[in-house]
């Protein structure tokens, strides 16, 4: 028995950034309503400063190189869950195929409904980016973003879009919908970047 008590440190520590707690659950949050997609219309568009712009049917989306990223998770509103499993297409295939241009810094996520948010090129640019359709080998939940939502473990989690319809590649920044409602441009979680200044 330990002497102050049965608490032990919790080994995972190091992997919970300031200010947050861990959880296993997998809590369900968005702006809005869960949107109905019809998966016969649906389309991904890559668009702006590229030199090949593309739209994507689903049978296209699903016929692209994939691979499974083991990763954790961090939201705002303070929840951590660790060794989350995606899989998808990874990033750097739609970049590779866009033909980005070196003018382009900045990248918007559009997402159904109008939802938006914003990253650096360099931020997106990353071997743990993915767009991702399985969750723990299953295809997403309504709620979790089926059919298809961005992954971006290194930001807090409101910058990977749920319901993700395309990437605009810009050559200067434009705020998305919660950066425009002061939360941080960067949002980087072990910096504890939640709100703007
Ligand atoms: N389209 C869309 N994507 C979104 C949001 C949203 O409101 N709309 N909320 C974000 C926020 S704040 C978080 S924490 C995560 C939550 O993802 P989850 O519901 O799968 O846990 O989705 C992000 N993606
Ligand atoms: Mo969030």
């Amino acid at each position: 028995m330990p002497l102050f008590g049965s608490r032990q440190p919790d080994p995972d520590a190091d992997r919970v950034p300031p200010g947050q707690y861990k959880t296993d659950k997998f809590p369900v949050l968005h702006y809005g309503s869960v949107p109905n997609t019809n998966i016969a219309t649906w389309d991904f568009r890559v668009f702006g400063e590229v030199d090949t712009p593309f739209r994507l049917t689903w049978d296209e989306f699903k016929a692209l190189p994939r691979k499974t990223v083991t990763t954790d998770i961090h939201c705002v509103t303070r929840w951590t869950k660790l060794d989350t499993v995606w899989e998808g297409v990874p990033i750097q295939e739609i970049l590779a195929r866009a033909g980005v241009r070196p003018s382009v810094a900045h990248v918007l996520e559009h997402a159904e409904q109008g939802y938006t948010t914003n990253v650096p090129l360099s931020v997106l640019d990353d071997d743990d980016v993915l767009l991702a359709d399985t969750f723990d080998g299953k295809p997403l939940d309504l709620e979790h973003g089926w059919p298809l939502r961005l992954v971006l473990p290194k930001r807090y989690f409101w910058k990977s879009a749920k319901w993700i319809r395309g990437l605009e590649f810009l050559d200067r920044d434009q705020p998305g919908f919660w950066e425009r409602y002061g939360y941080s441009n960067n949002a980087e979680p072990w910096q504890e970047e939640r709100y703007s200044e």
